[in-house]
């Protein structure tokens, strides 16, 4: 599937081994074992209805790769980060033909497949590594020379991030020689071959900071469908020239800002507001391309930052209703609430994939709302969002036919937006989907609202919801 494709897509990131059990089981999980806990690709075909009904039609899996066996300094190759064979599969995750039945279950439904994929090294667990032991790059010519990148490289030596080592003493990370010609053809050949026989319609690429750009066009090429990539960075302008040599990026940038916005009531939303800003500047193709987060396997959970539902309710809410392709973390809609890695990857069965939970609704509505914006206006997910109102503590985004108003002033607060300019017509009757409460649209089409309890409200023309369909049925 292409860039284009996806842009009209929504995303369900997981962990495969903490998703689901292949027979409903649900064993103990202790995170802070870094274990093995049971999920593979059997589990995710049984639970696609869990993912489908709450309007996702694209899931992004751990990588596929076998990775280094048994136990290390950091636990077990759970995460599927720690490839040792890049021509074997992990059979923790089941079979070829597991990982084909996936492939086909999803496509049944109508729904993209997205791997992720780890070119940048191989895991050691002794320093040297036992070159030996690594499939197909198994001499020590086929790495750089050993070096840990330091703190400090991150801000002013681009080399070192490129061609020294991630990891540590404990548990190196090869870094693979991504210069030499025979490695370039073998991964572009490599990841060519990968998609083709399991039909992904896309890829995620790991480390994309920590390979040379120029490797990066020819590599997307040969995947052949849409490529995001993983820049862990905070600035738009580091993250940019990245998305000229895949379809995009993830956006680091806007979820740094949407995190510090919205994790207490001190927040400051202008600073995401000049964020998105830059980025639709600077990002090529525009920003549509790029996958909207608020939390990932990477990074501490939003409800570990602050439980203020309210403020949960706003942050969940941006990678919905900006110019990018939504990106939700298995667990987020069940209110999971672990620290950072390893705390983050709890099993999912342990909640019961209950779907009466107010943020399973909540996310629910926020698909449905985009899919009802975008079928009364065909340029809805190519046009850019504008800020009409952008303060420290409000922000109004205006992306027709959908105004959405969040705050960070939290749950005891009673918000008030006033947007004089809306786009509206004159009097039209508009509805927050997430309340389905109706309000109009003032003779200038303008809109002056006081909210309740710090709750966001994604405003839409009544006329665009279906009667009877998902979003306020008895509008
Ligand atoms: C293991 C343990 C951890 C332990 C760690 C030392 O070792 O689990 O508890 O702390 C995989 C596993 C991890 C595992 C690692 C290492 O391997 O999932 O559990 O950690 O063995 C990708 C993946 C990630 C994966 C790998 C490795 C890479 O998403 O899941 O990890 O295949 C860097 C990389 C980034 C990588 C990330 C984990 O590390 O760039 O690709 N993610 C700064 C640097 C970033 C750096 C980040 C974290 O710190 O600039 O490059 O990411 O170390 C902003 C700045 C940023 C700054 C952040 C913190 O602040 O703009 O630059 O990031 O303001
Ligand atoms: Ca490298």
């Amino acid at each position: 599937a292409s860039p284009d494709d996806w842009r009209t897509r929504s995303i369900y990131q997981l962990v495969t081994d903490r998703f689901a059990t292949p027979d409903g089981s649900s064993p103990t999980c202790n995170t802070d074992d870094r274990r093995y806990c049971g999920g593979n690709y059997k589990g995710v075909i049984n639970k696609l209805d869990y993912i489908q009904s709450m309007g996702f039609d694209a899931i992004w899996i751990s990588p596929v790769v076998a990775n280094v066996e048994g136990n290390t300094a950091y636990g077990e190759a759970f995460h599927g980060y720690w490839t040792q064979d890049i021509n074997k599969l992990n059979d923790h995750f089941g079979s070829a033909d597991d990982l084909k039945s996936l492939s086909d279950a999803v496509h049944k439904r109508n729904m993209y497949l997205m791997v992720d994929v780890v070119v940048n090294h191989m895991v050691a667990t002794s320093n040297p590594p036992n070159f030996g032991s690594f499939e197909p790059f198994n001499q020590q010519s086929d790495y750089h020379s050993f070096c840990f990148i330091q703190a400090s490289d991150y801000d002013n030596n681009q080399t070192a991030v490129e061609q020294c080592w991630l990891g540590d003493e404990n548990l190196p990370l090869a870094d693979i020689n991504t210069e030499d010609p025979n490695i370039v053809s073998t991964w572009n050949s490599w990841i060519s071959g990968l998609v083709k026989n399991y039909t992904f319609d896309g890829v995620r690429i790991d480390t994309v900071k920590h390979v040379r750009k120029d490797f990066w066009p020819e590599f997307a090429k040969s995947a052949g469908v849409y490529t995001v990539g993983e820049v862990l960075h905070n600035d738009t302008n580091y993250v940019a020239p990245y998305t000229q040599s895949l379809s995009a990026a993830l956006d680091y940038p806007a979820y740094f800002a949407l995190t510090t916005g919205f994790q207490t009531t001190n927040g400051n939303l202008s600073t995401l507001a000049a964020v998105v800003q830059s980025g639709q500047s600077v990002y090529d193709n525009g920003e549509h391309y790029m996958g909207s987060f608020l939390e990932n396997h990477d990074n501490p959970r939003f409800q570990s930052l602050t439980q203020d539902q309210a403020l949960v309710k706003n942050a969940m809410t941006w990678p919905f209703v900006q110019d990018g392709i939504p990106v939700l973390y298995y667990g987020q809609e069940q209110g999971y609430t672990g620290g950072n890695d390893p705390a983050n990857r709890e099993a999912l069965w342990l909640s019961g994939y209950g779907e009466d939970k107010p943020l399973v609704q909540h996310v629910k509505t926020l698909n449905a709302a985009r899919k009802a914006a975008a079928s009364t206006n065909k340029d809805f997910y190519t046009s850019s969002l504008k800020f009409l109102v952008d303060s420290t503590n409000n922000l109004a985004i205006s992306k027709p036919p959908m105004l959405t108003l969040l705050t960070n002033e939290g749950s005891t607060s009673t918000p008030q937006w006033n947007v004089p300019n809306a786009g509206y017509s004159a009097n039209q009757e508009l509805i927050d989907v997430l309340t389905c409460t109706k309000v109009n649209a003032d003779a200038n089409g303008g809109v002056s609202i006081k909210g309740s309890g710090g709750n966001p409200q994604v405003l839409l023309p009544t006329s665009a919801l279906a009667k009877g369909g998902s979003v306020c049925p008895d509008a």
